[in-house]
């Protein structure tokens, strides 16, 4: 692809500076990560609002950029070598952008190393865990009667803060310096409250989970990136 407008995407979403990131995303916990990522690092972006309905994520132009019909994804003007990159999955986007900018990675292996591997502990774990939890708690699901679903993802929801917790003792973030997989796994924990999940969890009780989520929100670009794109309008 050439430049921008060989990408069909941008014919439903217009860019308004074609020099910039391209971000296709809507303010859920995936989407926000690169959102906050983008305002961590200063880099110039401009935000469209794609909806979880069908009509958005299942329309041609954004199949067109992800088959996989979710948000977030994006697109890179000035890729690799110059050339404009498109790039789904919120955990490969945060390290593409970690990779481009050298913030928030790692400064060497081991960091770098530690970082993904709390990264690929949210994109596995604690995302899709969390998730059904809501689906079962909040949404359709919550109609099913029988308890078995929820009483798995409560285990399961349970165990995971557990484990963050024992590994955030005596430390602001959660591998090191604050990087992508803290930028990944708060948003996270913010849904609870949304999911009206978090006494079921008993989240009070992880006094270290408690307090990190509380400074990634006191974060003047987590602020922004969580709101980013708006909801509505
Ligand atoms: N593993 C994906 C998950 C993305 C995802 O689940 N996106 C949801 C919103 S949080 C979505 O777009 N749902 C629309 C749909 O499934 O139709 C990622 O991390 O990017």
């Amino acid at each position: 692809m050439a430049d921008l407008s060989d990408f069909p995407i941008t014919k439903r979403w217009p860019a308004s500076n074609p020099n910039a990131i391209q971000l296709y995303s809507f303010p859920t916990p995936n989407g926000v990560k690169v959102s906050t990522m983008l305002e961590e690092t200063g880099l110039e972006y401009e935000a469209h609002r794609v909806t979880l309905s069908d009509v958005d994520v299942r329309s041609p132009e954004f199949l067109s950029l992800n088959p996989n019909n979710k948000i977030p994804a994006l697109i890179d003007p000035n890729g690799p070598d110059g050339v404009p990159v498109g790039i789904w999955e919120s955990g490969a986007i945060l390290l593409y952008l970690a990779d481009k900018t050298g913030q928030f990675g790692g400064a060497n292996a081991t960091e770098r190393a530690r970082i993904t591997q709390w990264l690929m502990w949210q994109m596995g774990g604690l995302g899709p865990m969390f998730g059904q939890l809501g689906y079962f708690s909040k949404f359709a699901g919550s109609e099913i009667e029988d308890p078995r679903p929820r009483e798995r993802y409560i285990t399961e929801g349970k165990r995971l803060l557990a484990v963050l917790d024992s590994a955030l003792e005596g430390q602001d973030w959660i591998a090191g310096g604050y990087s992508i997989a803290d930028m990944a796994i708060a948003p996270w924990l913010r849904a609870l409250d949304y999911y009206g999940v978090k006494e079921m969890l008993g989240i009070a009780d992880n006094k270290n989970v408690v307090a990190y989520l509380d400074r990634f929100l006191a974060r003047p670009a987590v602020q922004t990136g969580l709101v980013t794109p708006p909801r509505e309008g």
